[in-house]
């Protein structure tokens, strides 16, 4: 079981520990032009703490917003704020004023830290949201001005207990309004302890390099805080789009990725020219794996990728499976420490080989900040999620669809991702969304957005010849009866496509 001390500061366990046992010296945070010791890191981590509380007056339980892209900066100060006792919550550096103005009302946040380059718009969500008082910014000297004091080298941290809220991460919004999805200090460990302990099973040795933002929860977790964890490095590159990333972990030698399958799709590309050789665990979650990009990744560089689905309600990867037992095309088999069912509308469970809603408990989920949607997605502690799964007879658990990306077609069930996953697999397409699109006739029919590789056309011939070949790899029910060749596809922040908008494409 997962047990902890019931005073609990987490910042002791990723950083100071570290130092304590004498691995003050090893590699933390390498950044674009900094590589930070972990003692280095302890050091800035205490003076932006003491910045806090001595020059900020942050006291404990305080929330406290942090806009960045992946740099070491954004380490330190969500940790500074840690250790102080804050409650952190980091936000996309790609929102704008209005998206920035929504987390600051509903979670009442008066101080932000901010990257200097990313300040304008924050600025302009304060016109927003009154509540947001103090912005202090780095990397123009203002935090690293008060950060400079003599005295602020050491820095007790605060007396926090194992569930005290420390990190509010806000949803990425593919359903609606974001949900603030409240964690404890104790959570951040116990993903460590469960993910990466029992089925990552990374080593102290192993440099750690990933795309997703910090803000996200997959990232915070697969970049930041399953190395510190162990005492190996986090990687931060300057640019993370995929080509950037084959880049850097060629240059750094990162033996750890952790990203979407479209990225591992985009590397594949790039595997003529960028030696990837020093790569040894590869996690993909955040969308669904298509056994097609299994199956090139595999076959191109011998590892395969271990495939996860997560949630911010969790905080990080509840199902997956260990190198040893992975199945292709199955997300895999519950994170040792949660459990996984499949459930029907009523939230009763059904028999295995049935398709329902996953539904998931574990430790370190789920409670909403003051959301009445608590009542409809958390049933008796288990977390249901939007999507649909089947569990089989060995207890592994297969993706089918979002609950609401089935498309019902003449009576059939139909699921687009599954349509999408067979696109993918012909030679002309890049990428790639499957929804419903309204008919008379049939109710809905398939309709598939497609974005081509470079160097084919978007004709008549091209889209019949798309509608063979999935006919020819799936049940023929299941083609797209109406394709469109497009040449950006809607995404989330986070990189999800979003259905909903092709919906509501579709509808029109
Ligand atoms: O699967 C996901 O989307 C996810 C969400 C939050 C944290 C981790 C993951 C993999």
């Amino acid at each position: 079981g997962l047990s902890y001390p019931e005073r609990l500061n987490v910042v002791t366990e990723f950083v100071d520990r570290h130092v304590a046992e004498g691995r003050g010296e090893r590699d933390a945070v390498i950044g674009p032009s900094e590589t930070w010791s972990y003692r280095a890191l302890a050091e800035i981590v205490n003076r932006i703490a003491n910045v806090l509380t001595r020059d900020l007056g942050m006291v404990p339980g305080n929330r406290v917003l942090l806009r960045a892209a992946n740099t070491p900066m954004m380490v330190a100060t969500y940790f500074a704020v840690l250790k102080a006792g804050g409650v952190v919550v980091a936000t996309m550096p790609m929102l704008r004023a209005g998206e920035l103005a929504y987390p600051i009302r509903k979670a009442r946040i008066g101080l932000a830290l901010c990257d200097a380059t990313l300040v304008d718009e924050l600025k302009a969500a304060q016109q927003l949201a009154a509540e947001l008082s103090t912005i202090v910014t780095w990397g123009d000297g203002e935090l690293e001005a008060l950060m400079d004091k003599a005295g602020y080298e050491s820095f007790e941290p605060a007396d926090t207990a194992q569930d005290d809220v420390c990190l509010i991460a806000f949803t990425s919004g593919t359903t609606g309004e974001p949900k603030g999805t409240m964690h404890f200090q104790r959570d951040l460990l116990a993903i460590c302890d469960a993910y990466g302990a029992r089925v990552l099973q990374a080593a102290p040795d192993d440099r750690f390099i990933g795309s997703p933002p910090l803000a996200f929860t997959f990232g915070l977790g697969g970049i930041v805080l399953f190395p510190l964890r162990i005492g190996a490095a986090c990687i931060l590159p300057a640019k993370v789009a995929p080509p950037d990333l084959a880049e850097a972990i060629e240059r750094h030698r990162a033996t750890v990725c952790f990203t979407a399958p479209t990225a591992y799709r985009a590397m594949l590309g790039k595997l003529a020219e960028r030696d990837l050789s020093s790569l040894r665990i590869c996690v993909s979650a955040g969308e669904t794996l298509p056994k097609a990009t299994f199956d090139a990744w595999q076959e191109a560089t011998g590892l395969p990728l271990m495939d996860g689905i997560g949630a911010t309600e969790m905080l990080h990867i509840f199902i997956g499976a260990p190198r040893g037992k992975i199945r292709p095309g199955s997300t895999g088999l519950p994170v040792p420490g949660y459990e996984a069912k499949v459930v029907d509308e009523d939230g009763k469970e059904v028999p295995d080989g049935t398709p329902g809603r996953l539904a998931v408990r574990g430790p370190t989920g789920c409670r909403y900040l003051a959301d009445p949607r608590q009542a409809k997605y958390i049933l008796d502690g288990w977390n249901v999620t939007g999507d649909t799964y089947l569990r089989d007879g060995d207890g592994y658990f297969w993706y089918q669809a979002r609950s609401d990306d089935m498309i019902i077609s003449a009576g059939y069930n139909i699921a687009g991702p599954e349509v999408e996953a067979s696109l993918l697999t012909h030679v002309a397409v890049a990428e790639c969304g499957v929804v419903g699109a309204p008919c008379p006739e049939r109710g809905q029919i398939v309709k598939a957005y497609v974005l081509l590789r470079e160097g084919f056309t978007g004709d008549a011939a091209l889209a019949k010849a798309l509608q063979e070949h999935v006919k020819a790899t799936i049940a023929p029910y299941k083609y797209p009866r109406a394709i469109a060749f497009v040449t950006t596809l809607p995404k989330t922040s986070t990189g999800k496509l979003q259905r909903f908008a092709l919906r509501e494409i579709a509808r029109l």
